[in-house]
């Protein structure tokens, strides 16, 4: 019996990519190459998860690749209303959109997406190294790579003090500061969770995000730390290892509402090492939610 049934939803867009490096279009596609290898060692519908020791059950159908958004690439609306449109189709039909990016522009439609299927209110993890939170630039202008969270909070049910945002460092802008204290949102920067540990970080989350009707995490990939996964868009000192992240994951994966992974860029990457790892937190993420 499938639990949970998720949906593989490609955004091949890095238009939005104002800051740092493009090349995250190709992403989707990269991530479902190395997904086929995962796929490979389940016999009879169970798997052997080395990390828990035991044989645990899985069933590839409760992954359906749905295809690629049909991005428009000159046009950053037309692109975030067609993912916004997907992602709330998919998640009405009663499956858990797994949306993969694309720059971190497409955090935006993934929640507004969810928001559009769902009645409740909606708590948004962010695993990032930045904030993500400016609301306008002339550079940038309001939809960009930078502004993904800033947007999503502004969606009606979207409860800014039950989100929570992990793995944050280094320097942004003082105004940013204002904005987070002034609506009660959560920083877990990444000294913090590094020196909390994870059994802290996670009561820290389920307290924040219990209130919650509904769940959506969103994870840039640059919340690892560049030596655990270069292949992003812009390379952050400080972060957390691929192991910790995993683990701060994977406990969260049979409460969500939908799932998005951005800035993942083979472009950067050294070999296949971040689209390998980026194809584990899927893989890992929907095995541990049939659990
Ligand atoms: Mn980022």
């Amino acid at each position: 019996m499938i639990l949970k049934e998720f949906s593989f939803i490609g955004v091949p867009f890095d238009g939005a990519a104002t800051l740092g490096r493009p090349g995250s279009r190709y992403a989707p596609d990269e991530v479902r190459r190395h997904l086929e290898w995962m796929k490979m060692r389940v016999e009879d519908g169970r798997i052997y998860w080395i990390d828990r020791d035991e044989v645990v059950p899985f069933d590839p159908r409760a992954l359906h690749d749905v295809g690629d958004v049909a991005v428009v690439p000159h046009d950053l609306s037309a692109t975030m209303a067609a993912t916004r449109e997907m992602v709330r189709s998919e998640a009405a039909s009663g499956r858990v959109p797994l949306v993969i990016g694309g720059d971190d522009s497409i955090l935006f439609p993934a929640v507004a997406g969810i928001h559009d299927a769902v009645s409740g209110s909606m708590a948004v993890v962010h695993f990032d190294a930045h904030l993500d939170l400016l609301d306008h630039s002339d550079a940038q202008g309001s939809h960009s790579q930078s502004s993904g969270m800033r947007r999503a909070l502004e969606l009606e049910r979207v409860v800014p003090r039950h989100c929570v945002q992990v793995g944050t460092r280094n320097f942004n802008f003082p105004s940013s500061k204002r904005f987070i204290d002034g609506i009660g949102l959560t920083e877990l920067p990444a000294t913090r969770v590094l020196s909390d540990g994870v059994v802290a970080t996670l009561e820290r989350i389920f307290e924040i995000i219990e209130p919650a009707d509904h769940i959506v995490v969103s994870v840039d990939i640059d919340v690892l730390d560049p030596a655990f996964a270069p292949g992003v868009g812009w390379q952050e000192p400080g972060g957390l290892s691929s192991r910790f992240l995993l683990d701060l994951l994977l406990p969260l994966a049979s409460r969500v509402a939908g799932f998005a992974l951005n800035e993942v860029n083979p472009m950067t990457d050294q070999g296949s090492q971040t689209t390998i790892l980026a194809a584990n937190l899927v893989f890992q993420f929907v095995v541990a939610a049939g659990l």
